[in-house]
């Protein structure tokens, strides 16, 4: 069984949001495409607590993308994004919602930031969906959203360790870019195993 993973196709991460990815939203007719294409859907949602401890702004003297040392390691600090119940934090809204079966907010817990979808940064605490799939028995997941070298980047190699095969739709992923931050990532998806496809294979 495949599922399709929607990940956090938010107004904060589209032009105009706090933490834009540049052309974030235009993505979003081709996952709508594919959205009605697949049987199931999983979205997902960074979803943080005021005063968050990724924002540079919970640290005097930071600022946005400087990094520092968390218990759990490198923690890059971004301007103040996906606050809960904020319009920020509401998914776009052109994308077809509607469909999705499970919705996995993450980064909701104050001290620690969330990138995969399947495990927190410190890689220890677990939100559950690797038992979501497994009961439904889902073995191929297509990721798709925003971003490339981030939320999905960590979702790819953590749902690879967790024995899924995982495809990355390449024309329905943006990035953001930080220090070269997007080459490395494809290299390290390529890397781990994770199978390279687009829309146009997937739908024609
Ligand atoms: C993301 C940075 C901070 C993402 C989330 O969705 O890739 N990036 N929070
Ligand atoms: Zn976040």
């Amino acid at each position: 069984m495949k599922a399709l993973l929607v990940v956090d196709i938010q107004n904060d991460f589209c032009p105009g949001g706090a933490l834009a990815v540049p052309n974030g939203d235009e993505i979003v007719p081709v996952l709508n495409k594919l959205i009605s294409h697949f049987d199931i859907i999983i979205q997902t949602q960074d979803w943080h607590p005021a005063g968050h401890l990724s924002f540079a702004s919970s640290h005097p003297g930071k600022q946005p993308y400087d990094t520092i040392e968390m218990n759990y390691g490198t923690q890059v600090l971004w301007p103040e994004h996906c606050v809960q119940g904020t319009k920020g934090a509401e998914f776009h809204p052109d994308l077809n919602s509607d469909k999705a079966q499970v919705i996995i907010r993450k980064g909701f817990r104050k001290e620690i930031d969330s990138y995969s979808t399947f495990y927190e940064n410190d890689q220890k605490t677990t939100t559950g969906l690797t038992g979501y799939l497994r009961q439904r028995d889902i073995t191929d997941i297509y990721a798709v959203g925003l971003a490339t070298d981030f939320c999905i980047k960590w979702s790819v190699l953590d749902g690879i360790d967790e024995g899924f095969t995982m495809h990355i739709v390449k024309d329905a992923v943006r990035g953001i870019d930080l220090n070269g931050s997007l080459d490395a990532a494809w290299a390290e998806m390529e890397e781990k195993g994770a199978i390279f496809t687009t829309s146009h294979q997937i739908i024609d």
